[in-house]
């Protein structure tokens, strides 16, 4: 009586549910290299690399812990490249009577998922994904009914649930929320200390060349390959920065700097989405920090909302929104991506540095995300599926969950509010007060219209201009509309031909 085990590429954690429900004299788990996966978006060739390595670094050590593991590797000839399949395949190699997994973690896996009964003809069990803070069942209870999910009013939640940051009832600190700390700018001059990083081993050295042989063709950089792929190396990452870069995380939590790709951020979201590390003791990890007094609350707070507020959030809106929350586009945007954000040279300094950080590391901050690539892309009026499916691609850390909220939802205001109160839209001025990157920029970022203005301006008001009768009544662009109106109407008409013209040259 064989029990089949399959564990997927983002299931790397020890005390997962479905190990935790078999023992090893009875079970054989399965691990798959597929290229479907690997290729159902073109994938960061690092971000391959990180999930392979990762993955047979975790068959090593499940190995070593007495648990027999079936490993398909990418480059086995009988290999069919596809979920199902494997899992059949598998279940006849190993007269397996029935099959234990933990729920996949995107749509389109659990989809998988519920063939593999079928397909072996054997019982499944499909076993909740029980390594989050908040349940989908709680999200839903919690988000059924509400016209605007607001993330603040779950957050408040988690932390009373969790008890972190709490005193009795109530935030330590007496707010629950320093957000107001965290926008300052970064003082010139000022040094950011560098992540942990590792070299890779034999098994990261093997598959980068695999990689590179298979999937050289996909945008982004395999060199400097230094992701952590052991639970070890995450909680070396996770301890270097609770020691010397979470006190800074506050501070410059919003600020971009020309050629600095990391300032304090941590870097720890592939470990975590891999399930190298758990979201509570990461959290926890960073509270200690506080109560020993060597790091302040505005970036202990701010850190732990992150990941308890906005990691879980994004988790159960994914699964709250359903299968076509990808599809949604509210703004009815059809332009194709920008060939920029494949690497084609742009003079917009703000965002060909983060697409070269992009390319570079599978990795770009926060702030890059949403208020460089994600304003761009819905300023100039790209289709939401493309963004969508060019985030998935091309970062470590990119998994439908956690990806398609912030993409479709925050940045690109596509499913018309459901996640975000109003569209993150900015211009010029914005990323001239929380970036170095228009000083060294060919545009002018003070001018609006005129060939050296900065294009950001224009595209701006034009966004506005264009979305005026769905985005009027909202509230929160009282200000922005009134600021339009206010130019006279030569001036419109001059801001949107500029756009216009900008617009006319990424076609
Ligand atoms: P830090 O700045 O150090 O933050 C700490 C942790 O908080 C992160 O590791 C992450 O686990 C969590 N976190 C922070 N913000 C968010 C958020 N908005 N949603 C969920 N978790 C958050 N995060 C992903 O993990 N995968 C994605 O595919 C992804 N796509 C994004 C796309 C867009 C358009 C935007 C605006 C954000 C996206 N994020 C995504 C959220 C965030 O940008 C990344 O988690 C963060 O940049 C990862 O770097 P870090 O580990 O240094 O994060
Ligand atoms: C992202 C990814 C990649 C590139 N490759 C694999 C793989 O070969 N095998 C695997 O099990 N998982 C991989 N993943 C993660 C999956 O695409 C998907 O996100 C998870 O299976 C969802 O639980």
């Amino acid at each position: 009586m064989t029990t089949l085990v399959p564990i997927l590429g983002d299931q790397l954690s020890h005390t997962l549910a479905s190990l935790r429900a078999v023992t090893p004299a009875e079970a054989v788990v399965l691990m798959m290299e597929v290229a479907d996966e690997a290729t159902y978006v073109p994938h960061h060739p690092q971000k391959i690399a990180l999930f392979f390595s990762a993955m047979r670094h975790f068959a090593d050590e499940l190995r070593e812990q007495g648990w027999t593991v079936d490993y398909v590797r990418l480059d086995d000839p009988a290999n069919t490249g596809d979920f199902a399949d494997e899992v059949a395949r598998a279940a006849q190699r190993h007269s397996a009577s029935r099959i234990i997994s933990v729920a996949g973690g995107e749509w389109r896996v659990v989809d998988s998922q519920q063939t593999w009964a079928e397909r072996t003809r054997l019982p499944l069990t499909v076993l909740d994904d029980d390594r989050f803070l908040c349940t989908i069942e709680q999200f839903a209870g919690w988000a059924k009914g509400r016209k605007r999910m607001i993330m603040e009013d779950f957050y408040r939640i988690m932390r009373r649930q969790t008890g972190l940051l709490m005193d009795g009832d109530q935030p330590v600190g007496g707010q629950w929320n320093y957000d107001q700390e965290n926008r300052k700018s970064v003082p010139k001059g000022h040094r950011f200390t560098p992540p942990l990083r590792f070299a890779p081993d034999a098994i990261t050295t093997e598959v980068m060349a695999l990689v590179a042989g298979r999937f050289g063709n996909h945008f982004g950089s395999i060199d400097g390959f230094s992701w952590a792929v052991t639970r070890e190396q995450a909680l070396a990452a996770l301890a270097d920065f609770i020691t010397h870069r979470l006190a800074g995380f506050g501070d410059y939590q919003d600020a971009m700097v020309t050629d600095e790709d990391v300032l304090n951020h941590s870097l720890l979201a592939p470990a975590l989405n891999l399930g190298l590390l758990s979201p509570l003791e990461v959290c926890q990890a960073a509270e200690a920090a506080f109560h020993a007094g060597t790091a302040p609350l505005n970036a202990v707070e701010g850190f732990i909302r992150q990941i308890l507020g906005w990691r879980e959030y994004v988790r159960g809106l994914y699964w709250f929104a359903g299968p076509d929350y990808t599809a949604r586009n509210h703004l009815a945007a059809t332009r194709p991506l920008p060939a920029l954000y494949w690497g084609a040279p742009t003079d917009l300094k703000c965002l060909s540095q983060a697409v070269d950080a992009t390319r570079r590391n599978a990795m770009a901050h926060h702030i890059q995300r949403l208020m460089i690539l994600g304003n761009f892309a819905m300023l100039v009026g790209t289709d939401p599926a493309e963004v969508h499916r060019w985030y998935l691609a091309v970062y470590a850390d990119a998994l439908e969950w956690v990806e398609a909220p912030n993409v479709i939802g925050m940045s690109q205001f596509a499913d018309g509010g459901l996640m975000a109160t109003k569209p993150y839209a900015a211009g010029g001025a914005y990323m001239n007060r929380m970036s170095n990157h228009c000083k060294t920029c060919r545009y002018d970022v003070k001018q609006r219209t005129g060939p050296k203005a900065c294009p950001l301006n224009s595209l701006y008001w034009d966004f506005l201009a264009r979305h005026e009768e769905t985005l009027k009544n909202n509230q929160r662009l009282w200000r922005m509309y009134d600021g339009w109106r206010r130019f006279s109407a030569e001036e419109q008409v001059r801001i949107r031909e500029q756009a216009a013209r900008f617009l006319a040259t990424l076609a």
